[in-house]
């Protein structure tokens, strides 16, 4: 095998890691149940996901509303001291590029402390939790935890499509 091949090897490996972890899932902020308003607990919406570098967040919202990245300190108070983005589009997305925490909330009258924020959550790639071990035998698995629904079938999909395009590179050229 020449050095060659390998460096084409190589090179085509990181281009796929690359595409492969550059597309994320779209989460449109308080569906299904709802959108970026008044009446969604993010709270409780953002404990059902598991966010990863490369997902969005979409914000889709009438112009009663607005969407304000901040500080951590002014998510907690609903300070509306110093923003870090201002939106007012009514369909906002956002890249959430990398591990970390970010905070967000309506700015219009006093919705923030009604409950209009979200704080998300960005966990490294390579953080997501092992495979459950296998249940004892003889006795019947509780039943599976369901699904995270139909938007996270994206990112699965996207993960789990690795492995093989790796493994089909490698075939190829080594
Ligand atoms: C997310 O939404 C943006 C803007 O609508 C779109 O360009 C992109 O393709 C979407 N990504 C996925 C993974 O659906
Ligand atoms: C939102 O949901 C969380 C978690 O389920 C709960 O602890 C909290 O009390 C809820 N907040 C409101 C305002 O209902
Ligand atoms: C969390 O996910 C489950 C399973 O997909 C779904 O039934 C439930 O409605 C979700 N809860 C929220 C608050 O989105
Ligand atoms: C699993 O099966 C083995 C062999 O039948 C038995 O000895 C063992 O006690 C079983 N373990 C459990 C947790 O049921
Ligand atoms: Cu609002």
């Amino acid at each position: 095998m020449t050095k060659f091949k390998v460096s084409v090897a190589f090179t085509l490996l990181a281009v796929t890691l690359q595409f492969a972890f550059a597309v994320g899932t779209n989460y449109t902020v308080g569906a299904p149940g709802g959108l970026w308003d008044l009446s969604t607990n993010y709270t409780k919406w953002a404990s059902n996901i598991t966010f990863y570098p490369g997902d969005n967040l979409l914000f889709k919202y009438t112009l009663a509303h607005d969407v304000w990245e901040v500080t951590e300190a002014d998510y907690t108070s609903c300070t509306k001291g110093t923003p870090l983005k201002q939106y007012k589009d009514g369909n906002t997305l956002i890249a959430l590029t990398e591990a970390g925490s970010r905070y967000f909330y309506c700015s219009v009258s006093s919705h923030c402390s009604s409950g209009m924020k979200l704080e998300v959550s960005v966990v490294p790639t390579d953080s997501s939790p092992p495979p459950s071990p296998p249940p004892p035998n003889g006795t019947t698995p509780d039943s599976p935890p369901p699904p995270k629904g139909a938007a996270a079938a994206n990112s699965i999909w996207t993960r789990s499509a690795i492995a093989p395009v790796l493994g089909a590179i490698l075939m190829i050229f080594l």
